[in-house]
């Protein structure tokens, strides 16, 4: 505890240098120059929120399919979604137009297993076979998710997918199979999507897949779950199935594939509402339970004390065996950074009984509604420097890459998505701040490469730097002035430049296309 408060406050002093509420952002120039050489810069999207292709080629459900079937507030699902399972090579040749390094996707469990568990299907595999070579062969680098949500339907039917142990097994042989006939040309894994969002909404507030919760905490009425316990036994096992992976991926396959493996997370810091002293310790609290949770058994071995003391018999024990498993099981971490929170202390939520994970950390969350455009998340730069100070300060600045940031914004408004623009320059210069200030942040992918079907709001809503146009049978795609924008960035262009601005302005792709 000592040394969080510790950390904390340093970090906080630390960003106390940059003027917060008053900093100008995009003011300054800069340049993917300005990053170290090796600095990545791509984009990415998920196996289901883009592939289509749902009961094709031996593919079988998942949980993400049987949530979007059942959501009917989504209006819609992966059914066909983006169809990149047939659109693949035109979508490489927009990445090449684009300018990527590399491309950041998931690789579907169910599509290469079917069933989750058993002989592999060579139609699944020739697809990933496809996608990668294509990739290669233009020179971008594949940055591939084992698991994106989508954990096969027959492993949650069968078992209960993450809240039993079996999970473990079945995870690593399904990675094994992706070490060992992808490994020659991937050399960026990433074991799970968001951790902890998965665990928090997928089983406790039942909102995402696998939508398990129970009454009086979900979101959502749910058939099964207990919010009280399993959002805790959901994580442990994705920790001991990341873990496992890991160690199997280091021992066999690094030495002659000499790629790298981690773990991802969503990073919503929180940040003290006020400079109550009672605030403070709830923000850090709130840190714990969101990111230490996860940070703290991967780099020391163990959950963080007040999660223990909290949470009680609810958090399964490490083993010892199970703690050197997990403590330094990464070469990376992933970060999915939209957004910052503020919390104020909320001491009653202790006084419940029973508790599920939110009441735990005894804190109110707020959104700063202020900053936050009419449809998106509010546009809080300092937030990643404040997220990289922390994981530098307190987990000993791992190799860290942003996986995904972006802006939400409504889907058919229009291919000049300025506000976009304005989103992505100030975090990537948030971003360059960070590494000038020592982080070790390695790379940027911007969320997403195609607008695709999305877990809250289907397609609703968009982040895409390519508009998909769901009413034309070819799905043709569109580059918003967010590509253009991007694009002259990775092409070298010092940014914030007028001729970028009048490139997407005076686009005719983009002033030919209407809603
Ligand atoms: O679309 C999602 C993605 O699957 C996980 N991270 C957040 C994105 C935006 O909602």
């Amino acid at each position: 505890m000592v040394r969080v408060l510790t950390a904390l406050s340093l970090v906080l002093l630390s960003l106390n240098s940059i003027e917060i509420a008053g900093k100008v952002v995009g003011a300054e120039k800069y340049s993917r120059h300005d990053f170290p050489a090796d600095f990545v810069f791509g984009s990415g999207t998920s196996a289901y929120q883009v592939e289509g292709a749902a009961n094709e080629d031996g593919r079988t459900p998942t949980i993400f399919d049987t949530f979007a079937h059942s959501a009917t507030w989504l209006g819609g699902n992966g059914d066909v979604a983006c169809d990149q399972y047939h659109k693949y090579k035109e979508d490489v040749q927009l990445m090449v137009d684009t300018g990527l390094d590399a491309y950041r996707f998931s690789i579907s469990w169910a599509r290469l297993i079917p069933n989750g568990r058993g002989p592999v299907n060579p139609k699944g595999l020739e697809y990933y076979n496809n996608l990668i070579n294509e990739l290669v062969k233009h020179g971008i680098q594949p940055h591939v998710t084992l698991l994106h949500i989508d954990l096969p339907q027959a492993l949650e039917d069968e078992y209960g997918g993450f809240v039993n142990r079996r999970i473990v097994r079945d995870f690593k042989a399904y990675a094994e199979v992706c070490f060992q006939e992808f490994g020659d040309r991937v050399l960026h894994w990433t074991t799970m999507n968001e951790g902890n969002i998965f665990s928090v909404g997928g089983y406790d507030l039942g909102e995402s897949p696998p939508q398990r919760c129970s009454f009086p905490f979900g979101l959502f009425r749910c058939e099964r779950g207990n919010s009280t316990t399993e959002p805790y036994i959901a994580a442990h096992n994705i920790l001991l199935a990341h873990a496992s992976a890991a160690a199997l991926y280091k021992k066999k396959y690094q030495p002659k594939q000499h790629g790298f493996i981690g773990f991802n997370l969503l990073s919503l810091m929180f940040l003290p509402a006020t400079n109550s002293t009672a605030d403070l310790s709830a923000s850090q609290r709130a840190n714990e339970f969101f990111i230490g949770w996860f940070m703290d058994p991967l780099v020391f071995g163990d959950y963080p004390e007040i999660m223990k003391r909290t949470a009680g018999n609810r958090i399964p024990k490490f083993t010892k065996v199970e703690s050197r498993l997990v403590k330094g099981s990464f070469d990376f971490i992933g970060i999915n950074h939209y957004a910052t929170g503020y919390v104020q202390d909320n001491p009653s939520n202790l006084k419940r009984e029973p508790r599920d994970f939110v009441a735990d950390m005894a804190v109110k969350v707020m959104i700063n509604a202020e900053d936050a455009p009419p449809d998106g998340f509010p546009v809080m730069p300092w937030g990643l420097q404040f997220t990289l100070e922390y994981f530098k300060q307190l987990y000993d600045n791992p190799p860290m890459y942003i996986h995904e940031n972006g802006q939400r914004t409504d889907r058919n408004t229009t291919l000049i998505d300025t506000s976009r623009v304005e989103y992505m320059q100030v975090f990537i210069e948030s971003l360059l701040d960070s590494v000038r200030n020592g982080s070790n942040a390695r790379g940027y992918f911007s969320w997403s490469f195609l607008d695709v079907f999305e877990i809250m709001d289907g397609y609703r809503s968009s982040y895409g730097l390519y508009y998909v146009d769901l009413d034309d049978p070819n799905l043709t795609r569109y580059p918003k002035f967010s590509q253009h924008w991007y694009s002259a960035f990775l092409k070298g262009a010092s940014i914030p430049s007028d001729d970028v601005i009048r490139l997407g302005k005076n686009s005719d792709t983009l002033s030919t296309v209407s809603f």
